[in-house]
């Protein structure tokens, strides 16, 4: 395990999200049966993280994959791990038709404002005003809410929430109403918020208030619909 932490960069977010997922997984006795779905990103680092099946896919096709995969092995608890950038923007078509059609998986979308394995370039959920390599001047455009996208065309029954790797309560919650979402035959997503002090540029506190400020852009909670 001390190895595999090492891929991911030293206050990375992404770790707490695995961790939470593996520990929800371990509560409900679905280890077993749970196959993680890789988005290229920061997302891939995971390849090896969590004692469960893993594999990787290519950029924005992990909701496509993963849905497949459940069509054919359909006992089985499957997640699609993938960044903004992934599910907001080249991979957006997939998943506005795998919410359409309620296809049952659990998609979790990290949220870190940037293009975090590339090197910070801007993301559909980038701040306006955000400075990053391609808005040197801050970004003009701005950020795009997932979730709330999705309530208009999900069916009922689906789950759909947005929190923060330092909300470690409230994850554990969703990840379980997520996965009792799958499991009833429905759709779900969490959005989670997520530190990348390598892109973000920030160090001890400064990271915590930099995820905290983001939670007045995106707001927390279950999206109701
Ligand atoms: C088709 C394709 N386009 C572009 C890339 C280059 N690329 C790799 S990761 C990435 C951005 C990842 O950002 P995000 O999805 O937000 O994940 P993060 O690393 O921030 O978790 C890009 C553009 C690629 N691998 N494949
Ligand atoms: S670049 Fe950011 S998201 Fe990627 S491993 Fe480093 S801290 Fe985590
Ligand atoms: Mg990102």
């Amino acid at each position: 395990m001390q190895e595999n932490l090492a891929k991911f960069c030293p206050g990375c977010g992404y770790p707490i999200t695995l961790m939470m997922m593996n520990k929800t997984l371990e509560k409900l006795g679905l280890q077993k049966q749970a196959v993680l779905g890789l988005d290229i990103g920061c997302a891939l680092l995971a390849w090896n993280y969590l004692p469960i099946n893993t594999f990787q896919t290519h950029h924005g096709r992990v909701v496509p994959t993963m849905m497949g995969f459940k069509r054919a092995r359909n006992n089985s608890v499957c997640f699609a791990l993938v960044g903004d950038g992934g599910a907001y923007a080249i991979g957006l078509q997939s998943l506005i038709h795998a919410a359409k059609r309620d296809e049952p998986i659990t998609v979790i979308v990290t949220n870190n404002t940037v293009y975090g394995m590339t090197g910070g370039q801007t993301a559909p959920t980038t701040l306006h005003g955000q400075i990053t390599p391609t808005s040197p001047e801050g970004n003009i455009e701005e950020p795009f809410f997932g979730p709330e996208l999705l309530k208009d065309i999900v069916k009922p029954g689906a789950f759909l929430a947005r929190t923060a790797v330092n909300e470690v309560k409230q994850l554990q919650d969703y990840l379980e109403k997520a996965i009792q979402t799958q499991q009833a035959g429905h759709f779900s997503l969490v959005e989670v918020l997520s530190f990348c002090p390598t892109n973000w540029k920030t160090v001890g506190v400064d990271t915590i208030n930099k995820l905290n400020g983001l939670k007045e852009t995106f707001k927390l909670g279950e999206i109701e619909f």
